[in-house]
C-alpha cells in the first residue's frame, strides 16, 4: 500500500507526464490525450518511476480532484484538464456555465490581469471554478491569494464559450476585464 505522501508524489509525476511532458518517459499521447495503460506502466518502470497497475487504479480512484480518467475498459488513461500540450483536443463540448464563476490568483498578477483580462498562459484554457473556496486554494499556490468573480452569465450572452472538464473545472479561452470583479 502507498502512504498518502507517496500517492501525492506519484500523482504529481503522472500529471506532469499526462499534461505536459510525456516525452520525459518516451511516451506518446493520442490526439485526445490518451495513453495506453500498458505502455505507460512499461515506460514508467524503464524511467525509475515504476507503478503497479493496482497503484495506478488507486491513484485514479482516490485523487482529490479526479484529475485522471480511464476509458471504459481501463486500457487507456488521460488527464481531465490542465494540459499545456498544444496538440491535445479533449473533445469538450460548450456548456452553459453557472451565473458566476471564480478564479483564484495572486495579488502580484492583478495589475496585469486588469489590463489583459485572464489569459491562459502556457495552458490550453483559463481555469475557473464554481466554488470560491477552490479558487482560493488555487490562488494560494501562486502567492498571496485573491479571488476574482467572473460574470459568466453575461460573458456567455456576449458570445463567450465555456467548457466543463470531466472533473468539474470550468474552462474558457480568455476572460476580458469587463467580466471580472474582485471578490
Ligand atoms: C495568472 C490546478 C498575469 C493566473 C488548479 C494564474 C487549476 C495572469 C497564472 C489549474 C493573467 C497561471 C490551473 C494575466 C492569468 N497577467 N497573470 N493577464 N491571466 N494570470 O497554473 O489557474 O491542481 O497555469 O491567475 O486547480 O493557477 O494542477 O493556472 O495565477 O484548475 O490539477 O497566471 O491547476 O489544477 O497559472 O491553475 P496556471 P491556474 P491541478
Amino acid at each position: 500500500m502507498m502512504n498518502e505522501k507517496e500517492k501525492i508524489r506519484k500523482g504529481k509525476f503522472l500529471s506532469l507526464i499526462l499534461r505536459h511532458e510525456p516525452s520525459k518517459i518516451n511516451l506518446t499521447l493520442d490526439q485526445e490525450g490518451w495513453a495506453a495503460v500498458t505502455e505507460l506502466l512499461a515506460q514508467l518502470a524503464k524511467h525509475q518511476h515504476a507503478l503497479t497497475r493496482e497503484e495506478l487504479e488507486e491513484i485514479v480512484a482516490t485523487n482529490n480532484k479526479k484529475r485522471y480518467s480511464f476509458n471504459q475498459d481501463h486500457t487507456k488513461i488521460r488527464a481531465n484538464q490542465g494540459h499545456s500540450l498544444t496538440h491535445i483536443d479533449l473533445g469538450l463540448v460548450p456548456q452553459i456555465p453557472p451565473k458566476v464563476l471564480y478564479h483564484g490568483t495572486a495579488t502580484r498578477f492583478l495589475g496585469s490581469i486588469l489590463e489583459q483580462g485572464l489569459v491562459k498562459g502556457s495552458r490550453q484554457h483559463v481555469h475557473l471554478s464554481s466554488e470560491p473556496s477552490t479558487a482560493r486554494k488555487v490562488g494560494m499556490r501562486h502567492g498571496n491569494p485573491v479571488i476574482l468573480r467572473v460574470d459568466a452569465e453575461q460573458m456567455q450572452r456576449d458570445g463567450g464559450v465555456f467548457y466543463c472538464s470531466e472533473n468539474g473545472v470550468w474552462l474558457t479561452d480568455h476572460v476580458p476585464v469587463q467580466y471580472l470583479q474582485e471578490e
